[in-house]
C-alpha cells in the first residue's frame, strides 16, 4: 500500500494536495481508506482532469450557439424501421438476427454504473420493482429475456448462448453482485454473467480543486455511460468476448422496462446491412422529451443530447408537420466487436467530456460537512453515443415506443417516465399481446369486458395481463395459451400456469 508520503507527493504533482488536510487527524482506518482511494489516482490525469473540469464550466452552458446552422436529419438511406417495412423483410431481419444468436456471435452489455439520482433510491435502478403483478424487478425481467437464446435454440436446433455482461460502478457492482447471487442468477449460468466496474473520477470546484465530501473521502462519480471504453480495455472484455466468438454486442441502458435484450430484428437489420455501429431510435414525443436526437452534425452521424440542443432547434418542424429532429435516442445500441475494439485502442482519448454542474456535498476548511443549495461542483462524463462519429457504416433502427420504450428515471412526483407509467406501458403492451392472442377478460361476474377502440399511454388498460419473458419474448406464441379462452383480471401468465393451459398431447 502507498504511504501518506507517497501519496502527498502524488497530489503535489496534481496540485491537488488539500485533499490530505484532514489526514493528520484521522484514525488508521479511515486514514488507510482515503490514502487507499488516492493512491491510484494518476497525477498528471488528475491535474488535466482538474484543469479540464474547470475551463470547460468556464465555457457558456447550454447549447452551442452554432450548432443549428452544422445540424441535418439522418439521410433516410441510414434509417430502418420496423413500422414502414413490408413483412417479409422484417422477417429476413429478424431470420438473420437469431441466425448470429444460434452461431453464438451475439451478446448483450448493460450500462448499470449510474446513480439513479433522479429516482432518489439507494441501491441500483435494477433492482427496482415497479409494482407489477409479479413484483419482478428490472434486472429479473431483464434476465428472463435471455430466453431469446432458447427461441434462436428452437429455430436452429443448437444450443447456444448470450453471455450477459454487465457495467457497473463502484456505487452499483456490491449490490447487483449480491442481488444476482440471491437469485440464483435467475437460473442463468452465472459464468455467462460477467460483471465488470467502470472508473470514478472526482467532482470538482469551479476551481479547479478535487472535493471532498468527507474528511476522509473524495467526492467520486461514475465517469457517465462513455466511461464503458476504458472499461473494457481496464477489464478485457473484448478480448473474452472474442474468445466466445462473440462479433456483435447489443448495448442497452437499465431503466428501459419495455428492453428486448439481443433483439433479433435490431441485430439482424444491423448485420444485414454490413453497419459496425447502430441506434435503435423511437419518435420523439415531444420536442421536451428528454432523449438524445440521432441525426448529422458537420455531415457526420452523431447524437445531439438533450442538453446540448437549443429549444428553438428541437421545436422545428417538417412541412407534414413532424419534429425535424425526430430520431429520439433510447440508449440502444448495437456494435461490432471490431468496431469497439478500434475505439478502445484508437479512438477513447479523442471523446470529449460533458461537463454536469451538480450540487455536491463537501467539508469545508473547519470540517463542517456542507449540503450546498446552489450547484458548487462539476462532474465530467463521456457519453457512450460520443463513438458514433468513428462508425464507418452507421445505422439507425426506428421501432415503436409503445413495444420497446418506457424508462423509469423519476420518482412517481413527475408526470413522465415514473415507476407509474413503466408498469403501465408493460401491463397495457401485454393486455395487447393476450388480445392479439385471442384472449378475452372478464369482469367480476364473469361477463366480457369490452375491449376498446385505442389503448392510452395514459390509462390503465381495462385489465391486468402480465406475461413472464419464460413464456413470451416478444408477444410471439400466446396462442396456444389464450385463444378463445376468458379470464379474469389480473392474469399473470408465468411458466406454471402456462405449462396448466398448454393442450395436452395426447
Ligand atoms: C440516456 C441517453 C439519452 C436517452 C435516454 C433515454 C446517454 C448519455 N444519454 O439519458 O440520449 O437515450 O437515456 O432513456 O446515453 N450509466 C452508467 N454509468 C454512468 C452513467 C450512466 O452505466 O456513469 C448508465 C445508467 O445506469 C443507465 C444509462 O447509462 O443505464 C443511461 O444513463 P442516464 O439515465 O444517466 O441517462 P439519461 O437518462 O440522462
Amino acid at each position: 500500500m502507498a504511504s501518506e508520503r507517497e501519496v502527498r507527493a502524488r497530489l503535489q504533482r496534481a496540485g491537488q494536495e488539500h485533499l490530505l488536510r484532514f489526514c493528520a487527524e484521522l484514525a488508521p482506518g479511515p486514514r488507510a481508506a482515503l490514502l487507499a482511494e488516492l493512491a491510484p489516482l494518476e497525477p498528471e490525469a488528475l491535474r488535466e482532469h482538474c484543469l479540464r473540469a474547470a475551463a470547460a464550466c468556464a465555457q457558456p452552458s447550454g447549447p452551442q450557439p452554432d450548432l443549428a446552422a452544422r445540424l441535418q436529419p439522418l439521410p433516410l438511406e441510414r434509417v430502418g424501421s420496423v413500422s414502414r417495412v413490408d413483412p417479409d423483410t422484417r422477417r429476413s431481419w429478424e431470420q438473420e438476427g437469431f441466425r448470429q444468436i444460434a452461431l453464438n456471435k451475439v451478446a448483450v452489455l448493460l450500462l448499470a454504473g449510474g446513480q439513479g439520482t433522479r429516482l432518489g433510491v439507494t441501491y441500483p435502478k435494477g433492482m427496482y420493482r415497479v409494482g407489477l403483478p409479479s413484483q419482478k424487478t428490472l434486472y429479473q425481467l431483464q434476465a428472463e429475456r435471455m430466453r431469446v437464446e432458447q427461441l434462436a435454440r428452437e429455430r436452429h436446433g443448437t444450443r447456444c448462448t448470450v453471455p450477459w455482461y454487465i457495467m457497473t460502478s463502484e456505487f452499483t457492482l456490491g449490490p447487483t453482485a449480491e442481488f444476482f447471487k440471491e437469485h440464483d442468477f435467475f437460473h442463468l449460468d452465472p459464468a455467462n454473467v460477467v460483471m465488470f466496474e467502470q472508473r470514478l473520477l472526482p467532482a470538482v470546484s469551479f476551481d479547479g480543486r478535487a472535493i471532498l465530501e468527507r474528511k476522509d473521502k473524495v467526492a467520486m462519480a461514475p465517469d457517465g455511460n462513455g466511461g464503458l471504453y476504458r472499461a473494457l480495455a481496464d477489464h478485457q472484455i473484448l478480448e473474452d468476448m472474442e474468445r466466445r466468438g462473440v462479433e456483435f454486442v447489443h448495448v442497452y441502458c437499465v431503466d428501459n422496462i419495455l428492453v428486448r435484450l439481443a433483439d433479433p430484428v435490431f441485430i439482424g437489420f444491423c448485420v444485414l446491412r454490413g453497419a459496425d455501429c447502430g441506434a435503435k431510435v423511437v419518435e420523439k414525443a415531444s420536442p421536451e422529451e428528454p432523449v438524445g436526437v440521432v441525426c448529422q452534425v458537420d455531415g457526420v452521424a452523431q447524437v445531439v443530447e438533450y442538453s446540448e440542443i437549443s429549444p428553438e432547434v428541437a421545436r422545428l418542424r417538417t412541412p407534414d408537420g413532424r419534429l425535424l429532429y425526430s430520431a429520439g435516442n433510447i440508449c440502444n445500441h448495437f456494435f461490432t466487436r471490431g468496431f469497439l475494439q478500434t475505439v478502445t485502442r484508437e479512438f477513447e482519448p479523442f471523446l470529449e467530456p460533458h461537463v454536469a454542474v451538480k450540487k455536491v456535498p463537501y467539508v469545508d476548511e473547519e470540517g463542517t460537512l456542507v449540503k450546498p443549495l446552489e450547484p458548487n461542483g462539476i462532474k465530467m462524463e463521456k457519453f457512450v453515443f460520443d463513438v458514433l462519429r468513428f462508425a464507418k457504416n452507421f445505422v439507425a433502427f426506428e421501432v415503436l415506443r409503445e413495444d420497446e420504450f418506457s424508462p423509469l428515471k423519476n420518482a412517481d412526483t413527475a408526470d413522465r417516465d415514473t415507476p407509474t407509467t413503466a408498469r403501465r406501458a408493460l401491463l397495457t403492451q401485454h393486455y395487447r399481446w393476450a388480445l392479439q392472442a385471442g384472449a378475452h377478460f372478464l369482469d367480476e361476474e364473469g361477463a366480457w369486458l369490452p375491449e376498446p377502440p385505442g389503448l392510452s399511454p395514459d390509462e390503465d388498460p381495462p385489465a391486468v395481463c402480465e406475461v413472464s419473458p419464460l413464456v413470451s419474448y416478444s408477444g410471439e406464441g400466446l396462442e396456444v395459451y389464450l385463444q378463445g379462452r376468458g379470464f379474469q383480471s389480473p392474469l399473470v401468465l408465468n411458466e406454471d400456469l402456462a405449462r396448466v393451459l398448454q393442450p395436452q398431447e395426447s
